[in-house]
């Protein structure tokens, strides 16, 4: 029978479909090759901190087998892969002498990508700080991490600059420095030091952002060639309940005040922290100091939006004209708790950086987006993961949606390409297309990495 859907949710023809995974989320070998711990590994070490006092020690031993990752990859079609270089392999006091073993790795690593044909993303800070900085001044507390952070993207940059062109900053601001600096109930983020003041939380978020923008400094000074650079943020797109002007309307004026978005997004992509944020926060908003501004409000070839879910949101006819909304009980959501099945979040994510933040013109990719879910394999050993099919089939339909509307969406990245140490949550949750068995080690593809191996395929959500 003739396909007759063959042009239905598809892509344009250079739309980049990706994968993306972070380092000590799958490296392993974390006292290998000179590198020295970060603020995970002692984190993950400290009893209680950590879902069945799992570490990344292990994890999915990619350090070592990163060729037959990369080749299980090129198999499945994919050609755009999200990475995160570990700061302390590269300088492993934090600042100071550059490890050549650790440069070493990620040649050999992004030299086996260009071999496969796949293009390589880095990301140079995924959560892993240099513990010897943690020590050293509180890392993220400490304006002195803006420029160590700067110094180290200049290196990363003046030795791999010649193999990737495509450079994100941070990933996820509000993750190292809110959670890991500001939440007292389980689970934490590393370093897990509770600060005393909301002004201080504020103050490491302010740091990470500086720190974002001096590294974009550093890095068009370092890197041999041209090259893109883009922030990678996880804002909370508020949905409108409906999609009428009323409701839009409200949800443009929530961005703004829920959660961090309004003092990190609106920060980087525009100049300015929100006001209504502001005013919300008197005495506890951030110090800022002259020039920061405009330190931190670099020009950016693109924003990474990692996006798992949104809240709803409706107009109200009284202060502050819109109300979120809590979601019932029965609200599906997949293998986390916060993971709510809202796919229309991908689109709203989108506009409102085209139209709350004002900034239709920067390009935008969708640089994680995926789900836990309980697999298990049944008796022939297959995944048949139908559940984290129709997730990625809703949020990538709402990703073509904002395509097709003229939005700039250039490329989507599933997280994750292969199961990985969840942070606090360990090993326990999973959220690979290859399920990785942690005692052998063994890599099976499920049901959705044969499915987005055919949305690939076909240029089109199928
Ligand atoms: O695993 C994480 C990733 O490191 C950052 N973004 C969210 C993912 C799922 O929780």
């Amino acid at each position: 029978m003739m396909d007759t859907n063959a042009s239905l949710y598809s892509f344009p023809e250079d739309f980049v479909w990706g994968a993306a995974t972070a380092a000590y989320q799958i490296e392993g070998a974390v006292a290998e090759g000179g590198r020295r711990p970060s603020v995970w590994d002692t984190f993950s070490a400290t009893p209680g901190r950590t879902l069945n006092g799992d570490t990344g020690a292990i994890a999915c031993d990619h350090y070592h087998r990163f060729k037959d990752d990369i080749r299980l990859m090129a198999d499945l079609g994919i050609r755009h892969y999200r990475f995160s270089v570990a700061w302390p392999r590269i300088l492993p006091e934090g600042r100071g002498a550059v490890n050549p073993a650790g440069i070493d790795f990620y040649q050999r690593l992004v030299d086996t990508l260009l071999e496969h044909g796949i293009t390589p993303y880095a990301t140079l800070f995924h959560w892993d700080s240099p513990q010897a900085l943690e020590d050293l001044y509180g890392s993220w507390r400490s304006r002195e991490m803006a420029q160590d952070f700067a110094d180290y993207a200049a290196v990363v940059s003046r030795y791999l600059g010649d193999r990737i062109t495509h450079w994100m900053t941070l990933n996820e601001i509000h993750c190292f420095t809110h959670i890991g600096y500001g939440v007292q109930q389980v689970p934490p983020h590393a370093p897990g030091t509770v600060v005393q003041r909301l002004k201080d939380l504020w103050q490491t978020s302010h740091h990470a952002l500086l720190a974002h923008g001096m590294a974009c400094q550093a890095i068009r000074a370092a890197s041999p060639v041209p090259c893109s650079i883009a922030l990678v943020d996880n804002f909370v797109p508020t949905l409108p309940i409906a999609e009428t002007p009323e409701h839009v309307s409200a949800a443009q004026k929530a961005f703004h005040r829920f959660s961090t978005n309004g003092g990190i997004v609106e920060p980087a992509l525009t100049g300015s922290y929100s006001a209504a944020l502001l005013e919300q926060l008197g005495e506890d908003a951030p110090d800022i100091q002259d020039g920061d501004m405009a330190t931190i409000h670099q020009p950016l070839d693109a924003f990474g939006l990692n996006n798992y879910f949104g809240v709803y949101v409706r107009a109200i006819d009284r202060d502050p004209g819109f109300e979120i909304l809590d979601f019932p009980p029965s609200y599906p959501k997949l293998h986390m708790p916060w993971l709510y099945l809202t796919p229309d979040s991908i689109y709203w994510g989108i506009r409102h950086v085209a139209e709350t933040l004002g900034r239709p013109d920067l390009p935008i990719y969708i640089t994680e987006n995926g789900c836990a879910a309980q697999d298990i394999p049944n008796a022939q050993g297959e995944i048949l993961d139908s559940d984290r099919v129709l997730f990625l089939r809703q949020y990538l339909r709402s990703a073509q949606r904002a395509v097709s509307e003229g939005y700039p969406l250039r490329g989507y990245f599933v997280w994750s390409l292969l199961d990985n140490f969840e942070w606090a949550w360990g090993l326990d949750r999973r959220f690979g297309m290859i399920y990785v068995d942690y005692a052998t080690q063994q890599r099976l593809p499920k049901l959705s990495a044969a499915w987005y191996a055919e949305c690939i395929r076909q240029n089109r959500v199928v």
